[in-house]
């Protein structure tokens, strides 16, 4: 096993202390007289930075030495979360860490909480990228992350009257975890015009010309492996005036405001990340990024590629480009560009290397996410690319004309221009056309891909090209990091931390399902971390909570199609049913909390009228004495990577509720399983392989099918249609106003009973309530629960980011681990 301490690591903990009191002392410049919990912070993430910094330099050099094939992969969103913990974790040294800081008076839990999370992501998508990287390097992978290093990243969310309140996340102020390079920039160009010339060769030379310049600024994020000396990088660029300073001129002329504006133009490229998690509007500024991140990030690659002096043909041996999703796909185009503009290559030969190199990954089919940007736009802002997309559509065309003669349909149909007014481009067709392998993030996911939206394209490019990789997540942050008593307790049983590198050891533990010892301690570590959220909860909205209520946690983005309306209307029903009952029943009832988190787009109405509605909701149950322990509501302010490493260990029971067919794949419903929590859920995204995997007798299923979904739509529209009986009652409580004016939440009643209830909330209603009830009966039952648990923790090994990872560079990479000695 690697040893930090051999290479680069501390020797013991008196060698941690020196460098923290040095960094204190010189770095911070102050005494160690006047070291609060942020000085420490700042001067044991700097100890710990210095070592990263040995071997990220080692890796990098060991890479280029090899020269062996790079994986890229290109996200606008890389939510990390903390960065000490894991650091610490990966290298092996919290030990020394935690007992250096307790003698300079420190816990080190107090010092860990001091770090502001990196929130550079909204949701699913973002984390998946930051639990890949922690995968690329625990696995000895040469990889890059690359990204945008917004100056906000996803808003912080205060909860002000039941309403949410969005307040501006400036995470920059003092950031240990990134290195400014000021000498790697690139210099990007937007606007302009094309002129065409006719070279001696009768070659058609493309020239694009004027328009105006910004700067890109390259920073570095070191990303450890664990238990490995692999540290990749993970590159974000920050956008600048070109030149770098204000215009004099006008400065010195009086015109003080304008004299910064177009310092300020520029620096708002990377100003801040979009807040819509499956919205796509259509934004200037957004393509604007876009374009600025890809054209940065080609011309570091390519870059780097040229250094090797090989032949462009050998450009996908040595590059493969990862897609997340289509906010990537310009750099699909800017690659055929600088092959066919500047370096002069045949087009033909030029598009080979482009489709050899790219792969894309599909995360959504919700037709609203689905990016598309007008020709209009396209033109004004990136006027050479567009005509590119036109030749690289036309030759498609062309290719789908030979095989499906005279179908003009189809033609309209997989054109990757849309003809509509105005003309769109669709990023999603450009993305299949310049890739060689297209993947949805889970089985059904990547079926439905294949049989819906990209239909057409499985006919034109035959199956091949569409592939799946069901989604992971890195058990060192879900598991380890999280929930170390439960880590501690699982390597008692497994006999070491393998597990954290090969996580299909979990199935040993299950040889001790009916030790009474084991199941005592499993059982009390859940207590423990319920007792912690208890805690949480009360310091932040005053409630008290029972921790031994069953804590039943949807926390999640709030979006119609995650159906966080259908729990708040299910606790409704509960709190209706409770007051229906007399003192004497209500006691044989289960006492539950419901806990609610996450965030709404700022301009999504429907998702703030959720969140009230859940507040609303909570003010009254948790202040009727009639209910007392037995329901109480909470709505936890602010969801994000750390919060979540608190909830999700302290989950009984967590809620994973999409309509069928419309959630991808989810990634938390794996962290709470992994986490020893049961689920609820449709038959939708990874459930169904998590179900596969620990047995149906392990998770609470219910709902509609994918497949039945669009008759039912259909029939809401033309048949007969009524509500649910049991929802009309708690739509009656809502009008009668049980809790509050009712009008604040008529537009989420509405959208069941008069707009053609599109996510099936009424439909899935009943079967929702009859399953929370067998969930009450399961959860009565202790000992039948903490087996359901332990079986599934065991046979969650699948899920682990490693595998996911090691498919991708299989299947679609055709990339190998890079050996490292002293392994
Ligand atoms: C889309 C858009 C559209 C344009 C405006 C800004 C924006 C920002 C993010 C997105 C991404 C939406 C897709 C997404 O987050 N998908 C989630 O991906 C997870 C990882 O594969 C998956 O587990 C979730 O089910 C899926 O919703």
């Amino acid at each position: 096993a690697w040893l930090a301490h051999q290479t680069s690591g501390f020797k013991d903990k008196d060698g941690f202390e020196t460098e923290v009191v040095r960094h204190v002392e010189t770095t911070l410049a102050r005494s160690m007289y006047n070291c609060d919990e942020q000085a420490a912070y700042s001067a044991c993430s700097l100890a710990f930075r210095d070592r990263l910094i040995l071997e990220w330099n080692r890796t990098q050099q060991r890479q280029t030495f090899a020269d062996s094939k790079r994986v890229y992969y290109l996200s606008l969103e890389f939510l990390m979360g903390r960065a000490l913990d894991n650091a610490m974790l990966n290298i092996g040294q919290k030990d020394v860490a935690k007992a250096g800081l307790a003698e300079l008076g420190f816990r080190i839990e107090d010092v860990i909480e001091q770090e502001h999370d990196a929130a550079l992501g909204n949701g699913g998508l973002g984390r998946l990228a930051a639990c890949f990287l922690d995968s690329l390097a625990s696995l000895n992978y040469s990889a890059w992350g690359y990204g945008l290093r917004y100056r906000y990243g996803i808003f912080k969310q205060e909860i002000i009257d039941g309403y949410q309140v969005e307040v501006p996340d400036y995470w920059l102020d003092f950031n240990p975890w990134e290195f400014p390079r000021h000498d790697v920039t690139v210099d990007i160009q937007f606007y302009g015009h094309v002129t065409k010339r006719t070279d001696d060769n009768g070659k058609t030379i493309a020239t694009w010309e004027g328009g105006e310049i910004v700067k890109a600024v390259a920073y570095d994020v070191p990303i450890p492996g664990y238990a490995t000396p692999s540290t990749n990088n993970l590159r974000l660029w920050s956008s600048k005036a070109a030149s770098g300073e204000f215009d004099f001129q006008k400065f010195n002329s009086g015109d003080y405001e304008n004299s910064v504006a177009d310092q300020q133009r520029a620096e708002t490229i990377s100003a801040v990340l979009y807040p819509n998690d499956n919205l796509d509007r259509g934004k200037e500024l957004r393509l604007k990024q876009q374009y600025f991140w890809v054209a940065a990030s080609l011309y570091d690659i390519v870059r780097r590629f040229k250094k090797s002096r090989r032949a462009w043909k050998e450009f996908p041996d040595q590059v493969a480009i990862q897609l997340n999703d289509t906010h990537p796909t310009l750099a699909v185009v800017e690659l055929q560009r600088i092959l066919v503009d500047l370096e002069g290559l045949d087009w033909e030969e030029a598009w080979n290397i482009v489709t050899n190199t790219f792969g894309y990954t599909n995360h959504t089919v919700l037709p609203e996410a689905l990016e598309k940007w007008s020709v209009p736009l396209f033109q004004h802002l990136l006027p050479r690319h567009l005509q590119l997309i036109y030749d690289i559509n036309l030759f498609f065309l062309q290719s789908v004309e030979r095989k499906f003669p005279k179908d003009r349909e189809m033609l309209a149909r997989v054109s990757i221009i849309e003809e509509s007014q105005p003309k769109m481009v669709r990023m999603a067709h450009l993305a299949i056309v310049g890739s060689h392998k297209v993947n949805g993030v889970a089985e059904l996911h990547s079926d439905l891909i294949k049989t819906t939206i990209f239909k057409d394209f499985v006919e034109v490019f035959g199956p091949d090209k569409f592939t799946n990789v069901t989604n992971g997540i890195t058990p060192r942050r879900w598991l380890h990091q999280a929930n170390p008593r439960l880590s501690e307790l699982i390597s008692s049983k497994t006999g070491s931390q393998n597990f954290l590198k090969d996580l299909t050891e979990l199935a040993k533990i299950e040889h001790y399902k009916d030790d009474k010892a084991f199941r005592k301690e499993w059982a009390e570590i859940k207590y423990a971390n319920k007792v912690r959220l208890a805690k949480h909860i009360k310091k932040t909205t005053g409630v008290d909570v029972n921790p031994s209520a069953l804590f039943d946690v949807q926390v999640k983005r709030i979006h119609e199609y995650k159906r966080q309306q259908m729990n708040i209307f299910g606790v409704i029903h509960r709190y209706l049913t409770l007051k229906s009952l007399s003192p004497e029943e209500r006691k044989k009832f289960q006492p539950r909390v419901s806990i609610f988190g996450g965030k709404a787009a700022p301009g999504y109405w429907m998702a703030k009228q959720i969140i009230h509605l859940i507040n609303a909701v909570g003010a009254v149950v948790n202040n009727d004495k009639d209910i007392g322990d037995l329901l109480k509501v909470i709505f936890l302010e602010d969801y994000n990577v750390s919060k979540a490493e608190m909830i999700i260990p302290a989950s009984d029971l967590s809620e994973h509720i999409s309509t069928a067919g419309t959630e991808a794949s989810g990634t938390s419903n794996m962290k709470f399983v992994l986490n020893g929590g049961l689920i609820i859920g449709t038959c939708d995204g990874a459930n169904i392989e998590i179900t596969r995997e620990i047995g149906e007798q392990n998770i609470f299923l219910f709902g509609n099918l994918a497949e039945d979904v669009e008759d039912i739509r259909h029939n809401h529209t033309y048949g007969s249609y009524t509500v649910d009986p049991d929802l009309v009652k708690v739509f009656e409580a809502i009008e009668k106003g049980t809790f509050g004016e009712p009008n604040d939440f008529m537009g989420m009643i509405s959208a069941v009973r008069d707009h053609g209830d599109f996510y099936l909330v009424s439909d899935d209603f009943h079967s929702y309530i009859e399953t929370q009830e067998l969930v009450d009966k399961a959860y009565r039952d202790q000992e039948g629960w903490v087996t359901k648990s332990i079986e599934s923790v065991a046979r969650m090994g699948f899920f682990s980011s490693d595998r996911c990872i090691n498919e991708y560079a299989e299947g679609i990479w055709n990339i190998e681990p890079l050996a490292v000695k002293d392994q």
